[in-house]
């Protein structure tokens, strides 16, 4: 089975799906895979691993590392074209379709294409959108793109149809690692009533409540990264497990196509 359809089971059965955010340049091997063994224990359906820079040299061995400690997918989420590695499950094909970077829309892709194909990676195409969240992110600044303003909905609609219509598998409803504000309910509900391709919401969400929320207004995988990073929070894990799989997404969502 595709790491694709095990996630897309996993929100059939449980509603929602809870992606944990690794950052390597963060924390040793050993802690990573610490981390990763109490994910899977405590009900993390799949775990992310990337960012928007990399500073070590061990992004290989960080990853075959994760795969022999876990079952759980291991899913590649890569700032550019140097973050892949022949031992994930697969990896998030992000084109950037808020910003207007050639680069991130389609540059950056043709670079990293052969070595996916090379490596033998399941590629899931994802309609990156950032939204304005308050503050500078990495992601923005690193990426050179305007973020879609946070209090309008009709333009973050209007680029998910895009992306649907184009063709992409999921959409990403980003605020930024450490944001200060996550992605706006009022926006999540606006962008899954529209489209029928699930939605991950990531960014800025540091409470079980908080990700909850988001599963409410129509989020079919909720990213935490932050909450987690440098040893804390780890006991909440399982509070921020059950406070996604035990509520109600909105109608729409992707939930129409779920098979
Ligand atoms: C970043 O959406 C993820 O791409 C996670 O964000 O680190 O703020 O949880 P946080």
């Amino acid at each position: 089975m595709t790491t694709y359809q095990t996630l897309q089971n996993i929100r059939k059965e449980r509603g929602a799906g809870f992606l944990v955010l690794l950052d390597p340049d963060r924390r040793s091997i050993e802690d990573l895979v610490s981390l990763a063994k109490t994910c899977e224990t405590d009900g993390v359906d799949g775990l992310l691993v990337g960012g928007s820079l990399l500073f070590t040299d061990c992004f290989d061995d960080v990853i075959q590392s994760l795969k022999e400690a876990v079952e759980i997918p291991i899913i590649l989420f890569p700032g550019d074209a140097g973050q892949l590695s022949r031992h994930a499950d697969a990896v998030l094909f992000i084109s950037i379709v808020s910003g207007r970077n050639p680069h991130y829309l389609i540059g950056a892709q043709v670079l990293a294409a052969p070595r996916i194909r090379a490596l033998k990676l399941e590629s899931i195409s994802t309609a990156y959108m950032l939204v304005d969240s308050g503050g500078t992110t990495s992601v923005e600044f690193m990426s050179n793109t305007s973020p879609l303003p946070r209090q309008k909905p009709d333009i973050a609609v209007a680029h998910a149809l895009a992306a649907e219509y184009l063709g992409f598998r999921w959409l990403y409803l980003e605020a930024g690692s450490g944001a200060d504000s996550p992605v706006p309910d009022t926006m999540i509900r606006a962008v899954t009533d529209a489209v029928s391709i699930p939605v991950i919401v990531g960014g800025g969400i540091r409470t079980p409540d908080m990700a909850g929320q988001k599963v409410e207004a129509g989020a079919a995988f909720v990213v935490i990264g932050t909450a987690f990073e440098a040893g804390k929070n780890r006991t909440l894990l399982g509070e921020f497990a059950s406070a996604i799989h035990s509520r109600t997404p909105a109608a729409g969502n992707g939930r129409r196509s779920i098979t």
